[in-house]
């Protein structure tokens, strides 16, 4: 995505452009994005209460994710990574390191979870929703599949929504900290909507309840965001 269509695209949900923009939506090298101050969250700890309370959103924010992006920026520095946007470090992972893998993956994946999350209500465009039924038969049977497999998925983790390069949409999922985007992924494509499947997503507030979590996260999904990821793909 060029960077003036991400500005255009969180112009229509937040605030202001998250810094990280600089990171993943242009061609910035990895080693200057070392730089850019910790991307700030695009709303308050406390914003998508009660489906995830404000405890879990500081602790997954500050530590979590706050620790994938140092961990990631001290794994990519001096190497040939550095020199490198995320997607093209992301097509080749499986020649990197097992931290450049893991940390980059749990800074990217967590900006896009921030991101396609809102405390405000947001409408399925036209577009997406044509696309959605043409691809999974209903929007039912969409939000069937993806819950299935975010709440299915083993251990740690992460449930896709993605576009192939065929133009199909399908759902994954991911281990750990890996993505759609990534060369080791069974199935690749641009990622259009995550959720964090991780213990740490939503333990404190639903212990081993996670389909709980699951059934919530719908109350949060920012289709802006998801709209404008499928028409920048
Ligand atoms: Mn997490």
């Amino acid at each position: 995505m060029e960077r003036r269509n991400f500005i255009a695209l969180v112009g229509t949900s937040i605030a202001a452009a998250p810094v990280w923009a600089n990171v993943y939506n242009s061609k910035m090298p990895a080693q200057k994005a070392i730089d850019s101050v910790f991307p700030e969250l695009p709303y308050a700890y406390n914003a998508l209460e009660p489906a995830i309370d404000a405890k879990t959103m500081e602790i997954h924010y500050t530590k979590h994710h706050k620790a994938y992006f140092t961990n990631f920026m001290a794994a990519i520095k001096d190497t040939p990574a550095a020199d490198l946007d995320l997607k093209s470090i992301f097509a080749d992972i499986s020649k990197y390191s097992t931290p450049i893998r893991n940390f980059g993956g749990g800074f990217y994946n967590h900006n896009l979870f921030w991101e396609n999350m809102s405390p405000s209500k947001t409408n399925l465009s036209v577009v997406l929703k044509d696309v959605i039924e043409k691809n999974f038969g209903t929007f039912d049977k969409f939000k069937e599949e993806f819950s299935n497999a975010a709440k299915k998925h083993f251990g740690s983790g992460w449930a896709w929504l993605s576009v192939g390069s065929d133009g199909k949409l399908f759902v994954s999922t991911t281990p750990n900290q890996d993505n759609p985007l990534m060369d080791v992924a069974e199935k690749k494509g641009t990622p259009l909507l995550t959720i964090d499947v991780w213990e740490h997503a939503y333990y404190l507030n639903y212990q081993n309840r996670r389909a709980e979590y699951v059934d919530n996260f719908w109350n949060l999904v920012n289709w802006d965001t998801v709209g404008k990821r499928y028409e920048n793909r």
